[in-house]
């Protein structure tokens, strides 16, 4: 892969339609969160931009669509290849683009991105129909699936990569085309990989990407009457935005939404083990992940003893320069975002919380170049009531809240006090407790005694306000295909 040329201090993106890069008239800064600098120009595309891509995608959907899921599966693989062979410019780009560290985007979003192509290439290879009955009144009776057409993806910037192709590895791999809209904050690595996709064998107009702000190019996609399904990621307010503007046309719709996870720990717990990881769970990626946990509902026999071990591990979880390997956290993606954070724990504050480390109270040691980019320590709370705002909404940042409880029952009912149901975590030894109340908790992801550890052949998604429909293995070829039944006389 070419390295990344930059004729400015900054990076000029272009759109990618019909295998070929259109630059466009109207630009908006893309800042790198860690200086506050601009680090790209992103088009602000709009309509027009949106209806040739729409086009584009339509066009290549008869030839693209008629492979055979083998030859499919092949140019998938080739797209992990190339992608796994330019790891680390990728990790590097993620990194300065979305303000996570380049160890988290080294180790996690680009081998998830290829993963995601490799897990597709082969899934497509294993879906089987049903056979109902031969010889029913004299007929064979039978499904097949067949891809929907074009595709709308919208993708957010926590994980930006690795979301992008979590949606089009599985759409291109079903024999839709399709057009993507990635977050505008974090545009850098789809404009990369959009570099290898002739080199993989994508055929043009199989995979466009269009880039922009949500209310325009978004907006425009969504609403697009040639776009008969869109999978989206991103806050629910949008979501509820998206799902307006499908309602005319029935859109398909896969909607994965934010969270307010609980995790829930019994006094029989591997304490040890549940602190290192719930530490992990809570602050990975500065908790911009909508599967981090943000409330910790502890037995009271334990809560003290906890809360001790709990804080001190937290101190020692770092925040600083993306690019030094000693630190764990990075900048979060936006002076309004960090803002949006920082208000949290003030309102907490006012709410009669205590705040036990981070935000208020440690000073970031940061270089002084790096003091304009958006930073926060990982921060940890107490003494909230569960209807306070900071317990029901999600802050999406390195805040977490402790609490006590007393009773199994009370321990599920408070986690499922939330309008969210994205993802939980249970820690006890009692693998009976641990069934009971991972059937109980209302979410569509449970770990028991882990967290994040990922079998795509699993449904992806959260019930109640945190989503729609599920993606993964099954659940993507499903919504990316129609099923048809099919009977045939004999
Ligand atoms: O998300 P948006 P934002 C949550 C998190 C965060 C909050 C706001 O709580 O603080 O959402 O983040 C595109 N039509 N999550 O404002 O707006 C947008 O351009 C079509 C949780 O960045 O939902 C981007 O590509 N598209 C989450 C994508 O939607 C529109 C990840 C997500 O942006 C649009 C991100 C419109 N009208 C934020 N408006 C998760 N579940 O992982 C925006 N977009």
């Amino acid at each position: 892969m070419a390295k990344v040329s930059r004729q400015h201090s900054y990076l000029v993106l272009e759109n990618y339609i019909a295998g070929k890069f259109i630059p466009c008239q109207s630009l908006i800064d893309s800042y790198d969160p860690s200086t506050g600098e601009v680090y790209c120009k992103v088009p602000d595309s709009g309509k027009e931009e949106v209806e040739a891509a729409v086009a584009a995608a339509k066009d290549a959907f008869p030839d693209w669509s008629a492979r055979s899921p083998e030859h499919r599966a092949q140019i998938l693989n080739k797209m992990a290849d190339l992608i796994e062979a330019n790891l680390e410019e990728f990790a590097l780009a993620e990194s300065r683009d979305q303000g996570k560290t380049v160890t988290f985007a080294r180790m996690v979003d680009i081998p998830r991105a290829a993963y995601n192509f490799r897990f597709f290439a082969s899934s497509a290879l294993h879906h089987t129909n049903d056979c109902s009955q031969i010889d029913h009144m004299g007929c064979l009776n039978y499904t097949i699936r067949c891809p929907v057409g074009v595709a709308g993806l919208i993708s957010p910037w926590n994980l930006p990569l690795y979301l992008l192709t979590w949606k089009i590895a599985p759409a291109i791999a079903a024999g839709n085309t399709v057009v993507a809209k990635p977050s505008e904050m974090t545009s850098v690595t789809a404009w990369m990989m959009c570099k290898l996709m002739q080199q993989a064998g994508v055929p043009p107009g199989v995979v466009n990407i269009v880039f922009g702000t949500g209310p325009r190019a978004g907006d425009a996609l969504v609403g697009h009457p040639e776009v008969p399904l869109v999978s989206f990621t991103g806050s629910t307010a949008t979501a509820q935005l998206i799902t307006e503007r499908c309602a005319p046309y029935c859109k398909k719709l896969s909607l994965e939404l934010g969270g307010k996870n609980p995790a829930i720990v019994f006094a029989d717990a591997d304490l040890e083990q549940c602190i290192e990881t719930t530490v992990r769970s809570s602050f990975s990626n500065q908790g911009e992940i909508c599967l981090c946990t943000s409330r910790i509902y502890v037995e009271r026999s334990i809560y003290s003893e906890f809360l001790e071990r709990f804080v001190a591990a937290t101190k020692k979880w770092k925040t600083g320069v993306p690019s030094d390997p000693s630190n764990n956290n990075g900048a979060l993606i936006s002076k309004e975002h960090l803002e949006k954070v920082r208000s949290f724990v003030a309102l907490a504050k006012c709410e009669g919380g205590i705040v036990h480390c981070g935000e208020g109270v440690e000073q970031l040691d940061l270089p002084k170049q790096n003091k304009s980019g958006y930073f926060m320590p990982a921060t940890i709370i107490s003494g909230l009531s569960d209807s306070s705002r900071v317990m029901q909404e999600e802050i999406f940042g390195p805040v977490t809240c402790v609490s006590p409880f007393d009773t199994e029952d009370e321990a599920v009912s408070r986690g499922n006090g939330v309008r969210y149901g994205l993802a939980a975590t249970v820690w006890s030894r009692d693998v009976g407790k641990v069934h009971r109340v991972a059937k109980r908790i209302q979410a569509g992801l449970v770990w028991t005694n882990c967290w994040l550890v990922r079998d795509l052949n699993l449904p992806f998604g959260g019930m109640k306000s945190s989503g729609v429909g599920r993606e993964g293995g099954k659940d993507s070829y499903h919504f990316f295909t129609e099923v048809k039944s099919i009977t045939v006389k004999h």
